[in-house]
């Protein structure tokens, strides 16, 4: 795409990407919207306490997480700037059921409007994370969810951290933009995001370690020995428990990112949701170059049976995630 240098504001970069294909129009239109909410969203987290207590508790969310009225407030925003757009359905985190806006719309979102819940009221980073797919028409309202990740037409995240940042892909590279608070829209940072194939840091919560599937036990194992071990490497390790920021790290200086299956109840694949968490991290990942897993399948493949259905991401440089990939291959 011609002239895509740095501080291009983000309508200017949708209406290039809908010269260079006009099919992704609709798309660009939904990208649109979730970044004018992500700009409300982020100025409410900006006034923090100071705007009422954003981590008061209320009702339970579809996996019976207590919400917090951050979590309700972002819901709310994303949901209404997405019925100003040309969108069918939305799968969003904070609803149990399929929402239905225009059945004549073309395309269907899937959407977590807070992820990194627990950061709430501490003043540490959260986001916004989405996917886009073609709506597919008729009584079924989760058929557009129950389709692989390949059927993204764009996916991104926001991550309302020390700078507001935006990364998105439709499918060619992924950008990143910062929300310039001066006049109050996205300006683009990086063209064409690169993460470095190998790295020295990984992500993961290391409290569950007594949990964790014994190939992810293994390379965690092998990561602490550092150059006594078979890593031959010393490593770093880094977790904030917002998912958005960790990716946003290893997409801008590589290592890998793990959140895999576990022997609690509930979470043999994992903590994170495929539809609106893991299947949107994974495109923006392999658009720059690195690589997503469950540890045994590519993410992409993966179709959703339901909504809300979760798994296991392993994600970041290549060289990492193939080690990982090759000790659940080797049985470790
Ligand atoms: P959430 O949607 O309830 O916020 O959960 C998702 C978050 C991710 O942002 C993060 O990577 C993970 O949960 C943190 O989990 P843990 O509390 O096990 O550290
Ligand atoms: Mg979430």
């Amino acid at each position: 795409m011609a002239d895509l240098a740095v501080g291009t504001p983000l309508d200017a970069y949708l209406a290039q990407v809908v010269q260079a294909d006009a099919r992704l129009k609709d798309t660009a239109a939904v990208v649109a919207a979730v970044a004018e909410a992500a700009i409300g969203i982020s100025a409410v987290i900006g006034r923090g306490a100071l705007g009422g207590d954003l981590a008061a508790t209320g009702e339970q969310n579809s996996d019976g997480d207590v919400q917090k009225a951050l979590d309700v407030i972002a819901h709310e925003r994303v949901t209404e700037a997405l019925r100003a757009a040309p969108v069918a359905t939305v799968a969003s985190e904070e609803a149990e059921g399929v929402m239905l806006l225009d059945p004549s719309a073309p395309l269907a979102v899937a959407i977590d409007p807070l992820d990194g819940s627990s950061n709430i009221g501490v003043n540490m980073v959260v986001g916004t994370v989405f996917g886009i797919r073609p709506a597919i028409a008729g009584d079924d309202v989760e058929a557009s969810f129950r389709t692989p990740g390949t059927a993204q037409l764009a996916a991104g995240f926001v991550n309302y951290g020390p700078a507001t940042a935006l990364l998105v892909t439709f499918g060619q590279g992924t950008q990143s933009f910062v929300l310039d608070r001066e006049v109050n829209q996205f300006r683009l940072t990086s063209a064409a995001m690169k993460i470095p194939a190998a790295a020295k840091e990984y992500a993961i919560n290391a409290s569950n370690g007594r949990f964790w599937d014994p190939p992810v036990k293994a390379f965690v194992e092998d990561c602490l020995r550092g150059t006594e071990g078979p890593r031959d490497k010393d490593f770093n390790m880094r977790w904030l428990g917002s998912m958005v920021a960790d990716i946003q790290r290893v997409l801008t200086r590589g290592g890998v990112f793990l959140y895999p299956g576990d022997a609690r109840k509930g979470y043999t694949r994992g903590r994170l949701r495929l539809l609106y968490e893991v299947a949107p991290v994974a495109l923006l990942i392999e658009q720059a170059g690195g690589a997503a897993t469950d540890g045994q399948a590519r993410i992409l493949d993966m179709t959703a049976a339901g909504i809300h259905e979760r798994s296991p991401l392993i994600c970041g440089s290549t060289e990492e995630v193939a080690c990982v990939a090759s000790y659940y291959a080797g049985g470790k």
